[in-house]
């Protein structure tokens, strides 16, 4: 048995230079994290882009990057300034991620950006085919790269391909105007195994195939030639072990050890004993709703103003692909509102909105996590969202409502948390107020179930269960052309 050879558009560290010296600090990312029982030892390889353009990347420090990331079992594609602009934040993030989340009217298609998209994709593909040998196992992640494992099994046509898309399969209606639609479902089909999130990602990639291909299809297997394809869910988890390891370690700090933010939160508390609580954190993405869940925050505090001065929602964005027009305009819009509404409501001790446009440090996300009473998530799309996983997995004395929209996969394994959907205001306001008032038996009832559940399908299982079905997949075909 061969190596395990990962791609992803990103490499799992990240490079930093100071003074002529190369570090590379590995990523603490869910995707990282998760990899690891798959990407350790010799015995695998990750190739990705490692976020310094050729431009910025000075050419005497060439060899050290080279020595910096194979140290961490890692090796890069090259990429310049203008290929990440058409490839990454070109048709990446300005056709596929819009489309793939049902916003049709942002999707832009530019012939040049799919130009690009595939002459980088196969960049990443040659990248594979020269690093890697024939019995190698290749696991491909993501919209960027659904060319490749087409463009390898070009190649290669007896090597194992696994493709996994972590963003929602659209249903065949949207994914249809996409004008490259029959090269992107070809370039998928290059893979033995192709993993959604949900059963209802599967379901609409398999509908687009026999539809757009006139390919036939069997439950979830496709007839390809003389390959069989195999298409399957699997729920991504999170490192529950971590975030309650956190949790617990949070609790048990002195006051002198605790975070600015912390105390910030606990002299809140202390001043305001009765006001809870709610949390909401994602990248500024409109897939995320962030606009809609202020709206509907404020149509909450008209609704029922008797909750004014005794709720307070944080809202920490992360920034997130500052340069794409859409993302822009969406942070100008966020900003208005929370201006806005704090503008209009706000008291002599009260400000209903905290808003945070950064990236916090872990230790800050738990201090969040663990100081709310309420996490209230309203993706208008997602393909699954792990915010939602990691607030629950902090709940060591197991309080807390989670109230989730339904357009996340995670909603599909998240039952007991409030399910709710995100373009419902009055729905919402009545969850709000149904979430500050459950008892706390209900609280704890419901996150026991929750908390089961991702503790025992973790990021790690999820990984591993992906590669056992590659695994077998591989074996049947060995099998079969032995035979
Ligand atoms: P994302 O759209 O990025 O991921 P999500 O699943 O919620 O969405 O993951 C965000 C991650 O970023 C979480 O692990 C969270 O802890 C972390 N994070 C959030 N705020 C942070 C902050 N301020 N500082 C540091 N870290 C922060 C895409 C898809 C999702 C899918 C994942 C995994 O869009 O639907 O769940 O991939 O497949």
């Amino acid at each position: 048995m061969g190596k395990t050879i990962i791609i992803s558009n990103r490499l799992p560290v990240q490079l930093q230079i100071s003074n002529g010296t190369i570090n590379a600090i590995p990523s603490v990312g869910g995707l990282a994290t998760g990899m690891k029982s798959v990407h350790s030892g010799s015995e695998s390889l990750w190739i990705g882009w490692s976020g310094l353009t050729d431009e910025e990347t000075p050419p005497e420090l060439e060899d050290d990057i080279d020595k910096a990331l194979a140290k961490n079992g890692c090796a890069k594609v090259k990429l310049n300034a203008g290929e990440i602009d058409g490839f990454y934040f070109g048709f990446s993030n300005r056709t596929v991620w819009p489309l793939f989340h049902y916003f049709l009217e942002y999707s832009e298609f530019e012939l040049d950006f799919w130009n690009t998209y595939k002459a980088v994709n196969q960049k990443f593909a040659d990248a594979i085919i020269e690093k890697s040998d024939e019995d190698d196992t290749i696991w491909v992640h993501d919209y960027q790269l659904m060319l490749v494992p087409q463009m390898v099994r070009e190649k290669r046509p007896d090597t194992t391909i696994g493709f996994f898309l972590h963003i929602p399969f659209p249903s065949y209606e949207i994914f249809r105007t996409l004008p490259w639609r029959e090269e992107i479902l070809e370039g998928l089909l290059g893979s033995d195994l192709i993993g959604f999130h949900t059963y209802d990602y599967e379901r609409h990639f398999l509908s687009s195939v026999r539809r757009l291909l006139g390919l036939d299809v069997s439950f979830n297997e496709i007839y390809l030639d003389n390959r069989v394809i195999k298409v399957d869910s699997f729920p991504m988890g999170i490192d529950y072990k971590k975030f309650k390891d956190a949790a617990i370690l949070h609790s048990s700090k002195s006051e002198g050890e605790r975070s600015d933010l912390q105390m910030r939160l606990d002299s809140h508390k202390a001043s305001a004993p009765d006001t809870k609580l709610i949390l909401s954190i994602d990248r500024l993405d409109y897939s995320k709703g962030i606009a809609k869940r202020i709206n509907a925050f404020e149509y909450f505090l008209n609704k029922y103003p008797e909750y004014k001065e005794k709720v307070r929602l944080i809202i920490l964005a992360v920034p997130s692909r500052s340069n794409v027009p859409q993302y822009q305009l969406l942070k100008k819009e966020i900003d208005e509102l929370v201006g806005r509404i704090n503008g209009e409501l706000s008291t002599v001790n009260w400000t209903p909105i905290w808003y945070f446009y950064r990236s916090l440090p872990f230790d800050n996300l738990i201090d969040l996590y663990t100081s709310s009473d309420i996490a209230w998530l309203t993706p208008l799309r997602d393909g699954m969202n792990l915010v939602a996983k990691e607030y629950i997995a902090t709940r060591t004395d197991k309080t807390g409502v989670l109230i989730l929209s339904e357009m996340a996969g995670s909603a599909y394994e998240m039952n007991e948390a409030l399910l709710i959907n995100p373009n419902n205001f009055e729905e919402q306001a009545d969850t709000l107020k149904r979430a500050l008032n459950m008892p706390v038996e209900e609280q704890i009832s419901r996150n026991e179930f929750l908390q089961n559940r991702l503790e025992r399908y973790n990021v790690e299982v999820w990984a591993k269960e992906f590669m056992r079905a590659l695994n077998e997949k591989r074996d049947v075909s060995k099998a079969f052309i032995s035979e």
